[in-house]
């Protein structure tokens, strides 16, 4: 199998991909970046992702970008973790709703509000409002336990961390569906196992900040 090699700053969009891998539990490559020292902006990393930002992982000679979409391929490319609803599924039209749902509403419904942008108007805008974002969200992670019904995938990975951050930020309301959505969520071993890492990954790579 080539090797996935992980471009990654640790306490960033990052972590979904990361959360993904350890769902995964395939091996990968883990390039280790601070962004706060810039390591996305340097000329090494600016030659694999020209938009200097991270998640990015190369693998088979492609490099992939996008939180999302990355989380896609990997589901797709190693189909034993069923994390992936197949092509041929009814369900998969589902699945890949909601995969593109968390970059294009949530994360745009979380980012105007916690940046208290100026809206584009509903119409033009691509999510609508703030509240129907929500209200949809929270209708369908009530039916659940999944975003897929009884399948865990990678629209969750996608969605969970989305809710995970925008509660953070107290742009995602506090309604019950989200929070049991969440405990459901972050009951899971390879979230669990994410989150330390991470925070461990964060102290190496940032001592004082730590301290
Ligand atoms: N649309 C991209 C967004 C990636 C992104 O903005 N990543 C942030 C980290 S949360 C980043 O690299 N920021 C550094 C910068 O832009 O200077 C995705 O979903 O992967």
């Amino acid at each position: 199998m080539d090797k996935i090699i992980f471009h990654h700053a640790p306490m960033s969009r990052s972590n979904i991909v990361h959360w993904m891998l350890e769902e995964l539990g395939v091996p990968y490559e883990l390039d280790a970046m601070s962004l706060e020292r810039g390591d996305h902006k340097k000329p090494a990393y600016l030659a694999i992702n020209a938009m200097g930002k991270v998640p990015a992982i190369t693998h088979q000679g492609i490099t992939i970008t996008e939180a999302a979409a990355i989380c896609a391929y990997l589901a797709d490319e190693f189909p034993a973790a069923k994390l992936s609803v197949p092509i041929g599924d009814p369900r998969r039209g589902v699945y890949l709703k909601w995969l593109f749902f968390g970059p294009s509403c949530l994360e745009q419904a979380i980012i105007d509000r916690i940046h208290n942008r100026p809206l584009a108007p509903p119409q033009a805008s691509s999510y609508g409002d703030h509240d129907t974002v929500m209200e949809t969200l929270a209708q369908a992670v009530a039916k659940g336990p999944y975003l897929v019904g009884g399948q865990f995938t990678a629209a969750d990975v996608v969605i969970g961390s989305g809710v995970q951050w925008g509660t953070m930020m107290k742009a995602v309301p506090e309604r019950p569906e989200f929070a049991s959505y969440m405990e459901r969520l972050r009951a899971r071993p390879a979230a669990q196992r994410s989150f330390a890492k991470n925070q461990a990954l964060y102290e190496q790579l940032h001592p004082k900040a730590a301290g």
